[in-house]
């Protein structure tokens, strides 16, 4: 069986940067998931990550299926809650809201989630989620109710970020928030970088090639895309192979 995180580590070890193209189930409609993928194939993504911070509609599951048919790229999962799991998937991001004191989502969610995962065989991938400010209130901020860390307060975000390393995670996850104005900045990433071993994980708001590269050059590992995508299916052509 692949062991996707193994690729993850592998790819880290090469210095191989790696993309995830973040697809919300409540924004994409299921006709256009096999043209949509046309594109994808044409760019340097490397994985799929499938979720959001709800799914009114309970759609994750027909849109994993359709993206299975489409694609042979790794699907995790990314989700919102416990009912955005479905083992048409690859794997999962067990993610922990580190930055946030909402017990709910640090292990009620992850609680709620064990019976239905030792029904799947997802591969499970333990993920610290550090919420850092994007200056516009995300829906990850509404629906957790946390508040997340200034991008001034540095050694918080690094001593949260190996807190989840200390406490066994296997990636962290920089994310300013979906639609944020402003990703994640190259100092807080380098630094987190320099500090940790596991792999680092940075999404939210970076709209441009140029954007991109700052992330990989200060150190991401893999970074996330939704919205340039789903805005601008054009900006697929900035990232061709
Ligand atoms: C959100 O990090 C991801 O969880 C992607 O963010 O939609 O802003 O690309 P964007």
């Amino acid at each position: 069986m692949v062991n996707f995180y193994q690729n993850i580590l592998q790819a880290k070890k090469e210095g191989k940067k790696l993309l995830a193209v973040l697809i919300d189930p409540e924004k994409i409609e299921l006709q256009n998931i096999s043209s949509f993928f046309e594109k994808v194939h044409q760019s340097m993504a490397t994985h799929i990550f499938v979720g959001g911070s709800t799914d009114v509609n309970n759609k994750t599951e027909a849109v994993v299926s359709e993206i299975k048919k489409a694609t042979k790229l790794p699907v995790i999962l990314f989700p919102g809650d416990v009912s955005q799991i479905t083992n048409k998937a690859d794997g999962i991001l067990f993610l922990s809201l580190l930055s946030g004191r909402n017990p709910e989502y640090l292990i009620e969610q992850q609680v709620k989630a064990v019976p239905l995962l030792q029904k799947t065989k997802l591969e499970i991938i333990p993920t610290g989620y550090i919420l850092i400010d994007g200056q516009k209130e995300t829906a990850t901020q509404k629906v957790s109710n946390t508040k997340p860390i200034s991008q001034s307060d540095i050694e918080l975000i690094k001593n949260t970020a190996l807190a989840g390393e200390f406490s066994g995670k296997k990636a962290i996850y920089l994310e300013a928030g979906s639609g944020a104005k402003v990703p994640v900045n190259a100092t807080i990433i380098s630094l987190v970088n320099d500090n940790l071993k596991i792999p680092l994980i940075v999404g939210g708001g970076i709209r441009s090639k140029k954007q991109l590269d700052a992330a990989f050059n200060a150190g991401a590992d893999l970074v996330v895309i939704g919205t340039a995508f789903e805005n601008d299916e054009s900006f697929f052509n900035q990232l061709k192979k």
